[in-house]
């Protein structure tokens, strides 16, 4: 073993202890450590021949501690509990922009994949279920200046198995796709990855259909100081998303269907307005050069003159509604109760130079995750202790708590003021926007401030005007707050939607119900951040429900490259990540726990009082067996109803035990076979 697998065995513990250990491994290419059952994983930045079938076969049926680690094993014993514990699961995955966490989301979906069920009906629900993968990539994915392939939308699968294991299917639900990138890109990154699959992977014959030219330098939506990527062929990934999208479900008009609205929205952003005089009160504006918006309309089935009507009384930024759906892979095929796996893979927390509102969510969304991972791994360890009557000594650690009611609160949490402005008569605007946080949260903070000293809007008056900061838990966060009231209002205004309505093209239709006249809805529709804080709530209630799996990720340098670890962005992730707390809460108590039943059932093979049955209480069987193998008094308590081990060593010592004493077995049995042959 390289270094120490497991971070609740370094001795002495310290943040440089620590650090460094990480640093040994990822040199050897031992991307993997555990802090008790939670996985630390290390971005390589380049392939390791870790993740192929004899892997996989190495960690089915193991357990935890026996291998060294690896995300399989985390896998594996999350499925192992969901089959033969019908325990649902669900696998949290956190950590910064490009730290690994859609990789890793993949590697748990294919080893999920690889050891569950078997069959031809059973193989099309798995291949389905990988192959949403490139399909949702393709058109939630982009090029960013930390990730060449970083998620702008936020991804919760739950995988449904039927009582034996086998998978029925899977639903995905996606959160809050940066729609605002298909208009506008930030320096040095692009557009979703379709728009140049499509122009660079289609057949000459496609393009042509789809009114498109090869050359990226005729559209204005794509950017072109990075219209490529190294190491990325398009062409290639083009191929495997056709592929994917037939696997997953679409019929070959639907594909078609689907390639339209791309050329389309492409066409769009390539229409000039031109101010004319007023009418009505309204700019009105004109389109300079119509043959984009003549082909737009053959590929929408939308009649010219309405949709030109629709743009002339305001000119808007292209905002294309509902980009993804939820997707149903597969029906449930049984009645009984269904088990499941969620996966979570959202967008990990950014800082830019420039954040805007997109920002905002994002980090509010990870501040939510590091909450549920506080709530869950620290307090709970500490409150099973509690319960179990076993000693603790109280471990003081960060709770975010107080960033995330900053965020969310009802009623002056910044959300909600925003949604205020956005709904409040007369002249609104980003600057009166923040005017009002100033205001409400400086006072908010002042009566806090009085009971803890943690103010978390950071008022100073050094701030460029338009901005406010915050200090979440991994950082300060400066927004500007240019495009909040837009991005959070997210109107598409009824002569558009209503024009799109009327298209002869059946995805059209259905992306724009709202538009159908015969349902003019006159209320108004929900901000983007009401219904973000609303889905993200009904996201941290669904996980509380299931027994959680932590992988966190971290990301070694700024490079996107191999062989680096730059010692001080790790360390900045290891200490936002709560890290050095979670070592120290497992290490204050007890690396392994296991109910008396269980463990009595697992070990009772290796001493003969309790061998073939102890007849006594599981606990009392424990306490004999424990005390015929010699492990010292320290290395364990006993709690109401489970058995504390403190080192993984001695759970290593009884593992090792198990296994010769199964062997010694296995010998004799042959050797009685051989006697009777
Ligand atoms: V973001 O929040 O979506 O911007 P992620 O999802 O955390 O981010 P991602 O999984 O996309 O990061 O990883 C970034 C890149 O690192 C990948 O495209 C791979 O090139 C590279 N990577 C990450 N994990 C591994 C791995 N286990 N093995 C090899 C990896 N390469
Ligand atoms: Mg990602």
């Amino acid at each position: 073993m390289i270094g120490v697998g497991d971070m609740v065995l370094i001795e002495p513990l310290s943040e440089d202890t620590f650090i460094e250990n990480l640093r040994k491994r990822f040199e050897h290419n031992e991307i993997y450590t555990y802090i008790g059952s939670v996985v630390i994983s290390m971005n390589p930045y380049k392939s390791l021949p870790i993740y192929t079938a004899e892997k996989v076969e190495e960690y089915r049926n193991r357990n935890f501690y026996e291998l060294s680690p690896h995300i399989y094993a985390l896998a594996d014993e999350a499925y192992r509990s969901l089959r033969d514990q019908d325990k649902d699961q669900c696998i949290l995955i956190t950590g910064e922009s490009g730290a690994g966490k859609t990789e890793a989301s993949k590697f748990v979906m294919s080893y999920v994949a690889a050891v569950c069920g078997k069959g031809q009906e059973v193989n099309k629900v798995k291949e389905q279920l990988l192959q949403s993968n490139p399909v949702l990539e393709a058109f939630g994915n982009a090029k960013t200046v930390r990730n060449d392939n970083s998620s702008r939308f936020g991804k919760y699968m739950d995988i449904e198995f039927d009582f034996k294991g086998d998978p029925l299917g899977g639903v995905i639900s996606n959160y809050l796709l940066e729609k605002s990138r298909v208009v506008k890109q930030p320096r040095g990154e692009r557009n979703f990855h379709i728009f140049y699959q499509l122009l660079s992977g289609a057949s000459d014959d496609t393009l042509k259909k789809l009114k498109l030219d090869r050359d990226f330098s005729k559209y204005n939506y794509l950017s072109l100081d990075s219209a490529t990527v190294n190491g990325l062929d398009d062409a290639a990934c083009f191929r495997t998303v056709r592929n994917a999208m037939q696997i997953v479900g679409f019929m070959e008009d639907e594909v078609q269907s689907v390639l339209e609205l791309v050329a389309a929205v492409l066409k769009l952003g390539n229409l000039e307005f031109k101010p004319e005089s007023r009418c009505n009160g309204f700019d009105e504006s004109r389109i300079k050069d119509k043959n984009d918006l003549k082909e737009m309309c053959e590929l929408l089935g939308i009649e010219q003159s309405v949709l030109e009507r629709a743009f002339s009384f305001r000119t808007v930024e292209a905002k294309m509604e509902k980009v993804s759906t939820t997707l149903n892979v597969a029906q449930a095929q049984t009645k009984s109760r269904k088990k499941v796996m969620g996966v979570l893979d959202i967008y990990g927390f950014e800082i830019f130079e420039d954040n805007s509102f997109e920002q905002f969510i994002i980090n509010y969304c990870n501040e939510k995750l590091q909450q549920i991972f506080i709530e869950l791994t620290l307090r709970e360890e500490q409150e099973e202790y509690i319960r179990e009557g076993i000693e603790w000594t109280n471990i003081e650690y960060f709770n975010n708590a107080i960033i995330c009611d900053l965020i969310e609160n009802n009623k002056n949490g910044i959300l909600a003021m925003l949604d205020e402005e956005c709904l409040r008569p007369g002249t609104v605007t980003d600057e009166t926007f923040l005017d009002k946080l100033n205001t409400v949260c400086a006072e908010h903070q002042h009566f806090e401030s009085r009971q803890s000293k943690n103010s978390k809007f950071l008022t100073d008056h050094s701030l460029p005007h338009n901005c406010f900061r915050i200090q979440h838990y991994a950082g300060k966060v400066l927004y500007r707050v240019e495009g909040f009231v837009d991005k959070n209002n997210d109107l598409l205004y009824r002569d558009l939607s209503q024009a799109m309505y009327k298209a002869n093209h059946s995805l059209i239709k259905i992306l724009f119900p709202e538009g159908n006249p015969a349902k003019v809805n006159l209320k108004r529709p929900l901000t983007a951040g009401f219904q973000f804080r609303a889905s993200v709530g009904t996201l941290m209630k669904n996980l509380l429900t299931k027994n959680p799996n932590y992988i966190r990720c971290i990301k070694p340098n700024d490079k996107k490259a191999a062989h680096i670890f730059t010692d001080s962005l790790v360390c900045h992730q290891v200490r936002y990540l709560g890290l050095m707390e979670n070592v120290r809460v497992r290490r204050a108590g007890y690396a392994f726990r296991q109910a008396y039943e269980p463990c009595l059932e697992r070990y009772k093979m290796l001493c003969k009082q309790t061998w073939p049955h102890w007849k006594g209480p599981a606990r009392e069987g424990v306490e004999v067996l424990l005390k015929n193998l010699q492990v010292a008094a320290e290395e364990f308590a006993y709690g109401r109803s489970k058995i504390f081990i403190r080192n993984p060593r001695t759970l290593f010592f009884l593992e090792e035990k198990r296994r010769q004493c199964l062997e010694d077995l296995a010998t004799l049995i042959q050797k009685i076979y051989r006697g009777w042959k």
